[in-house]
């Protein structure tokens, strides 16, 4: 079958990083792994409009991501698809998998869109697939609407699945767990990616050629439920690959893509810190560690002691993220992070010690914040000092508990899913006495804070890699400590640009 996988236009019309969709790359190397002719689609990089290429290249079937920013640009893709080439349409991501806001019906629920999948893709995009190619061997009638028939019980039983007859019905089927051995699934497909196309993991801190910067995945899943973190693809169950399995995959970054950096993109990659240790062993043995690589989304502070950082600054680690959250005690406790502050500031400490550079991620505005715990916030991230402060606006997101704690007791104040994203600065909601002038004032002053002392200015200003960005850095500054007027617009660019 051809098979087309599309990433919506969503990329901000500011600085941000723009890499390959590792969902997508997953999902089209398990279509390559069936037989099928796969196409990424990715309209932040594409040049070709996207009814052109649909009438070009003929697909039998159609999937789309979202996330919930993306998620009307999806919609607005599935229409312009469905006028070009009538074709079934598949959503899958975080935005339609939350299924206690229903947000799977509300995709199902568009006139071009006809299958919802709900978490983890790759086993339902597969059955998926096998049932659509299954139908059109038998059938005269191969449109949509006879594949979507409502008698025809094609769907019935496919786990994970939500999906709108023809006549308008919509259905519900039973989840699928999640994949249990990762060690099956086929590496993502980067050759279908146009890699010369996209930025490197950190294009505001480092100079690394985009085209050779690669993510990998070595463990899906988080045991931790933060309070504010969108989990609809993120099951309590965490898995990993074997050190062995993930050994291979890098040394095919490293040997055969030509890596110069290698972002590690899980969510909680320490769970098992032994397992850590094992793969950081491999990849000194196998000589892999002179290629620097980042766990970029944050490993867990209270997982992360002075031997396994040391171990793996060995093993060429070059900087780790961390989900430092908030400097309040009270708050921390409040958010479920199961984390205390003192902890936090040992991995700082046992990172500095061994060398390797920090991020920490902080959240300006958690329920219960007042001027003063977001102080304690700009503060904490002042004594941790690490090379980069990434402070953002909280946001509330669909099926979270602070989404629903701000539905009973404040008042949201972004009405638009094209609005859920967090680096604008503006509040996102009121609760309380935290009113949104009181916290877009405290995020503007975390900025100038954080950045605007000696140690921070020096860092950057001595680093090749900041007068190799000089254009770019002085945009982010200006955006940055010049605030609103090129912000404000933003989401207006986006929906101006629409979809080429
Ligand atoms: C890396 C990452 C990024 C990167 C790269 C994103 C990218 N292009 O892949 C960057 C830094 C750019 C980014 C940005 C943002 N991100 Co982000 N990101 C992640 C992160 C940590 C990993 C993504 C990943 O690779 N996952 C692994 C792959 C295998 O999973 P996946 O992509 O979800 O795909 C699987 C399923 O979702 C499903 N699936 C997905 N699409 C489809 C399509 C079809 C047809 C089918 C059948 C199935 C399917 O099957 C896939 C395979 O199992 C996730 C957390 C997480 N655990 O996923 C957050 C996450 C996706 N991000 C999130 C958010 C909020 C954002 C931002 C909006 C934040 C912001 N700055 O405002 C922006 C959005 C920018 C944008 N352009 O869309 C939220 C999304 C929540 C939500 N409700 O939408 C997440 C879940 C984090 C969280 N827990 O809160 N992000
Ligand atoms: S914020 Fe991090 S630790 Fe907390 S639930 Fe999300 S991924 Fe897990």
């Amino acid at each position: 079958m051809r098979v087309v996988l599309i990433n919506p236009r969503f990329r901000l019309p500011i600085d941000t990083r723009t890499t390959p969709h590792l969902g997508l790359a997953y999902l089209a190397a398990m279509s390559e792994q069936r037989g099928d002719e796969v196409r990424i689609y990715d309209a932040d990089v594409e040049d070709q409009p996207l009814d052109e290429f649909m009438r070009e290249f003929k697909p039998h079937v159609v999937g789309i991501t979202a996330n919930t920013p993306q998620v009307k640009q999806a919609w607005r893709h599935a229409e312009k698809i469905k006028a070009a080439w009538d074709v079934p349409i598949v959503l899958g991501g975080p935005h339609p998998s939350v299924e206690s806001e229903e947000l799977d019906f509300e995709s199902a629920r568009q006139p071009a869109v006809d299958l919802v999948v709900r978490g983890e893709g790759e086993e339902t995009w597969m059955e998926i697939c096998n049932r659509i190619e299954d139908f059109m061997r038998d059938q005269e009638d191969t449109s949509t609407a006879a594949l979507m028939g409502a008698n025809r019980g094609i769907w019935d039983n496919v786990l994970g699945i939500s999906y709108k007859t023809a006549d308008g019905a919509l259905h519900r089927n039973l989840g699928r767990a999640a994949v249990d051995d990762l060690d099956s699934l086929p590496w993502p497909a980067y050759h279908l990616f146009r890699m010369d196309k996209y930025t490197n993991l950190q294009p505001a801190t480092d100079n690394v050629d985009g085209s050779k910067s690669f993510s990998i995945l070595t463990s899906r899943g988080c045991p931790y439920r933060c309070i504010f973190c969108s989990q609809s693809i993120m099951p309590i169950k965490w898995r990993s690959r074997t050190p062995e399995n993930v050994l291979a995959e890098w040394k095919h970054l490293v040997e055969d893509l030509d890596a110069q950096e290698i972002g590690v993109l899980d969510d909680s990659a320490n769970i098992r810190k032994k397992r850590l240790h094992t793969l950081a062993d491999m990849l000194i043995e196998n000589n892999l560690n002179h290629v620097p690589w980042i766990f970029v989304n944050g490993i867990r502070a209270n997982l992360a002691d002075y031997e396994l950082m040391k171990k793996l600054k060995q093993a060429g680690l070059r900087r780790t993220a961390f989900g430092v959250e908030t400097g309040n005690s009270q708050i921390l406790r409040d958010i479920d992070k199961n984390i205390d502050l003192d902890t936090i500031r040992n991995a700082f400490k046992a990172c500095k010690e061994v060398g390797l550079e920090t991020i920490a991620f902080m959240i300006i505005g958690l329920p219960g914040e007042t001027r003063e715990t977001m102080q304690d916030t700009i503060d904490f991230a002042i004594e941790l000092d690490p090379l980069i402060a990434n402070f953002s606006m909280m946001t509330p997101y669909p099926g979270t508990k602070v989404w629903a704690q701000v539905k009973r007791q404040g008042r949201m104040l972004i009405h638009d899913w094209e609005d859920y994203v967090f680096f604008e600065q503006k509040a996102r909601y009121e609760m309380g006495e935290m009113t949104a002038e009181l916290v877009e004032e405290m995020y503007r002053k975390a900025y100038r804070q954080f950045y605007l002392r000696p140690g921070p200015i020096w860092r950057r200003v001595k680093s090749g890699d900041f007068w190799m960005n000089l254009p770019r850095n002085i945009r982010i500054a200006m955006r940055t400590f010049v605030p609103k007027a090129e912000k404000t617009g933003l989401r207006k660019k986006i929906e101006a640009e629409a979809i080429s």
